[in-house]
């Protein structure tokens, strides 16, 4: 278990556009989260006009509906929320490991960074521990966000420059009047 949380950045989200994802699986847990996400989102100024929610069956699917969000490219972070809790097989693990990859790899392909928000516990009280205890994972997941949609806009914004910068000394390098003048 950790015991040195990370000490988040003051950031404003306004301009900010944020896509949450959440499963309907251990519903209560999740909506919990939801909302405390969205309470931190409002904390930090992000207008209600600049976040899209979507629901999904489990936290299976929470990585297609991630990276059908981040393709919209209307997003500058996603949050997938969701509660997976071990039972009697291995199934928890299984969805655990597979959606915490296919999240990352959303992060890598769009651009968009993702933030893992499941919570795998061995059990509902742990879950409730977190969601709705001392831990607040929400707050956390939504801390998380600002900071990584903030990385994302600036990363991008630096990316574009660049490739512009490059397009136009190209632009300089390739031309030559006197060469074009007498091959044409
Ligand atoms: C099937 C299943 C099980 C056993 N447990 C969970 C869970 O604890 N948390 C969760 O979010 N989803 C669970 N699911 C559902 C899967 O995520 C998924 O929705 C189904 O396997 C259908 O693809």
């Amino acid at each position: 278990m950790s015991t040195d949380k990370p000490v988040f950045p003051k950031i404003s989200g306004d301009e900010l556009r944020f896509g949450i994802v959440a499963a309907r699986y251990n519903n209560a847990l999740v909506e919990a989260l939801v909302k405390r996400v969205l309470e931190t989102f409002k904390q930090h100024n992000v207008s209600a006009l600049h976040v899209e929610l979507k629901r999904v069956p489990g936290s299976a699917e929470l990585p297609y509906m991630a990276n059908m969000l981040a393709s919209t490219g209307q997003f500058d972070c996603i949050v997938a929320l969701g509660v997976i809790i071990a039972g009697d097989t291995i199934h928890d693990e299984v969805i655990a490991q597979s959606t915490a990859q296919a999240l990352t790899a959303v992060g890598f392909s769009t651009e968009v960074p993702v933030i893992n928000g499941i919570l795998t516990t061995q059990t509902a009280e742990q879950a409730e521990e977190r969601v709705n205890g001392k831990t607040d994972r929400g707050r956390e997941f939504a801390l998380a966000a600002l900071e990584m949609a903030r990385h994302k806009v600036d990363m991008i914004e630096r990316l574009d420059e660049i490739e512009q910068r490059e397009l136009d000394e190209g632009d300089n390098d390739d031309f030559d009047p006197d060469k074009f003048f007498k091959n044409n």
